[in-house]
This record gives C-alpha cells, structure tokens and sequence, in this order.
C-alpha cells in the first residue's frame, strides 16, 4: 500500500498541530503507525490522499449512519450554503429541527443547539446545577463526555486509549466536585450518593457506555439510576452524543425504556456538521439565559448549514421505517464473526465492540467461551485489562485487507447503512483472517 503523500502530510502537520492531527485518537499511536489523511469519501468508503479505498467502520466516530456524502443531505447543504453561511440571528431551520428532534425523542421538552458534543454535556451539568443549586456530579470511569474541565476524570475514549485516566491543566478544584462510580456498579453509586446526600446535582451517564468499548447497561441498572436520583432529588443527564438516534429514533431512551431529566445529542443530528443539542424538562431548561439565569451561548450555535444536514438525515432516518432493523441484523452478523474468532462482544444495535479479553487465544476452540455475554466487559476496569497489542495487530491487518475500524480498543465499531449485506460478508471474511 502506498502512503507516500499521506506520510508527506503528516509530516507537514506535526511541524504545527500538536502530534499532527487535531483529536488525540486519529494519531493512530495506539496500532503503532502514521495514520493515513482523507482525500474524500461516499457511501461506506474513505479514500485516502494516495488513493488508497477503506471500509468505513469508524463513520466520522458516529454521525455517519447513512454512510458518507448521502446525496439527498450533500443536496440540502449546497442550496442553504448559496444564501449564507452564518447569521447569528434566528432561522427558520433551528425551530424545525428542534421540532423534529422532539418529534422523536418526546422527552426532549425544550431543546438548545450547540455545535459540539462537549458543550452540549458541558451545558447541560451546568443547568443541572443551575437548577438544582448543588455542585457536585457523579460521572461512571471510562464514561467519556467530551473535554470540559470537570467531566476529564477517568475519561474513557482518547484517555483511555493514551492511558492517561485525567487530564493535566484541570484544576484540582473542578475535578474535586466530579465523583467517579463504576459503570454497572449500583453499590459504588449509592455510597457516594449517601456520602454526598443532598449535594449531588446530577448523574451524567452514558446509557449505553461507547468510549471504553461499547458496554452496554446490566439489565436494571439505569432504572436503579432513575430511581436514585429521584429519591435524592438529583437530575440524571443521559449523555447520547453517541447513542441519539443510532440505538433508535427516539435514542436510549426508546430503546431502554428509560427516562432522563436531559439529554444531550450530537454527532447523527448534525448529518456531519458540527451542531449538538442538549435539553429535557420544561422546567429545567426555562433556566437557560435569556428565560433564567444559567448562562448558555455560541455565535454558531444552530448554525444553518449545520441545522440543514441535521434536518435532511432525521427526515431521512424518519422516513425509513426499516432502517433501524437493518443496521441491527448486519451487525449482528459482525458481532457473530468476531465471536468465533473468540473475541468477547458487546453490542447495543448498531454499535459494537470485540474485545481481546484475557485469554482470548484459544477462546474460539472452547464452544462455551463464543457464547454471547461470556467473559463480558461490565466497566472500565475490565475493559483495561485487554490485549492492546493484539488489538493492534488486528487493526495493522484490518486496514490491510482494506478495512478500517477504530484505531482504539476503547472505541466503537459504527455499522451504516451503506454498509450493504455483501460488504459485511466481506468484512467477515477479514475478520477471520485478521484476528489471532
Ligand atoms: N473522542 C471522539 C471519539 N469517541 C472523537 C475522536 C476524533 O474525532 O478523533
């Protein structure tokens, strides 16, 4: 494979963006190679500056579920560019989508766009306090919530993958009000709400976690966070920048069953541009500035570009009765391949992970060992305990069978629905020649 000009770029950006790239995890440190730069992309596939063709199962980490470059949302985003990039002024579009964001996720009372994940989650800890008037939070280690001060503790995502659970430049006094519990633990939640009783403003969980792997919620245990915080008077924040309308329409909460104070969405209701959103409860949200007094803005917030690729994939996505069915039958067919290699899989629809859990050589001879949710990844402690070299090894041997997965065992596998029956059959084939 030729990466001649991809290596001349890197190069070229390490003289002047820190390690050559602008997000810590596309510096492919953790595979031990110089990752490659995109030149463009369609459908499933990513082609690189030399004009070498991938797989696509990274999908821009999430946004991408219709695959890349969809026409009908490229259409969209060509004719609204032609009247103007940016306002800061009211549009039409920002009321539709938070219409249409509503639509599908019922709960989502009254809705604020911002342009990204990190100020979504950002925000919406900051009306929980607002709200509430407590300060502290418990967040779940390896849950990641993007990279304001107080939520970089026990991180997972490109945390995880540098192993570096918390962040230097955060100062001790933020990262003091976040109190860390483990992710399907209740015990570990209910100490710290009684050690804190009345001074917990909100829990901030992933409700599927998608930055330690994918870990999905033991069964029970995002009810026994609804009713925690309920009986404690705390909010709980369903952090669905990953899980918003990918797990379903209506996000974790269609597919759980349970409910939340807020939400927060980004990267599929941005259709590829920057825009997030958070929001919840009528009565939480009337705090956000100019109603209440919790301070909120952004000059490109609800940006109409941004507001336009979201509106055209939720309409897409809406229209497609189908499409949720699909995405969970290919990756099952995934998730099923990487299990007879003797990897552990965790999957929630169309999100997945196989982890190179100890002693996975050999696992594939031991039929009791390929059953789905043996030797599992509950949390982040179990999650650290896998192979990273020989996940390294596979993805060396993924990307050169021309398939692209995520250059971290800490991240998420992103099924689209570009990815066609045939293609799956194809990455099948790779994983049984790539794993082991
Ligand atoms: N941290 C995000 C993935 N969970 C984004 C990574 C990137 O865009 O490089």
């Amino acid at each position: 494979m030729d990466t001649t000009k991809s290596e001349q770029l890197f190069n070229r950006a390490q003289q002047l963006i820190p390690g050559g790239v602008n997000s810590p995890v596309r510096a492919f440190r953790a595979v031990g190679r110089h990752p490659f730069f995109v030149e463009r992309a369609q459908g499933p596939w990513l082609i690189d500056a030399d004009g070498n063709k991938y797989l696509d199962y990274v999908c821009s980490w999430g946004p991408g579920i219709l695959g890349h470059a969809h026409p009908e949302v490229i259409k969209a985003v060509q004719r609204v560019c032609e009247r103007g990039l940016t306002f800061g002024a009211p549009t039409a579009g920002e009321v539709e989508l938070a219409e249409l964001i509503q639509a599908c996720v019922p709960e989502m009372e009254m809705v604020r766009l911002v342009s990204s994940g990190t100020e979504a989650v950002m925000s919406a800890v900051r009306v929980a306090r607002g709200f509430t008037g407590r300060e502290k939070i418990i967040k779940f280690a390896g849950n990641y919530h993007g990279h304001s001060d107080g939520l970089l503790v026990k991180a997972g995502s490109g945390l995880m993958t540098q192993s570096v659970p918390d962040s230097a430049g955060v100062p001790v006094g933020y990262a003091a009000s976040t109190l860390t519990a483990v992710y399907n633990d209740e015990e570990s939640v209910r100490r710290l709400m009684e050690e804190n009783h009345g001074q917990v403003a909100a829990v901030v969980v992933e409700p599927v976690a998608a930055n330690m792997g994918v870990v999905p919620p033991k069964k029970g245990f995002l009810e026994f966070l609804r009713r925690i915080t309920e009986d404690d008077g705390a909010l709980l924040i369903f952090d669905e920048v990953i899980t918003g309308f990918r797990l379903a329409l209506g996000g974790a909460t269609e597919y759980t069953g349970v409910s939340a104070d807020l939400h927060t969405f980004g990267k599929i209701v941005g259709g590829g541009m920057p825009l997030a959103a958070y929001g919840g409860r009528q009565d939480i949200m009337s705090c956000v500035a100019p109603l209440g007094s919790v301070y909120q803005a952004g000059t490109l917030s609800g940006n109409p570009v941004a507001v336009t690729a979201g509106i055209t994939t939720l309409k897409i996505l809406m229209e497609d009765a189908e499409i949720y069915e699909r995405l969970d039958r290919r990756a099952a067919k995934l998730a099923e391949a990487y299990r007879q290699e003797g990897l552990s899989v965790n999957r929630a629809g169309s999100l997945l992970s196989a982890f190179f859990v100890p002693g996975w050589e050999g696992a594939a001879d031991r039929p009791e060992s390929r059953e789905e949710g043996s030797r599992g990844i509950e949390n982040y402690e179990d999650a650290c305990k896998c192979d990273k070299q020989a996940f390294a090894d596979y993805f060396n041997r993924m990307l050169e069978h021309g398939i692209y997965v995520a250059p971290s065992q800490f991240e998420a596998m992103f099924v689209s629905d570009a990815h066609t029956d045939a293609l799956i059959e194809t990455t099948c084939e790779a994983i049984r020649e790539s794993v082991g």
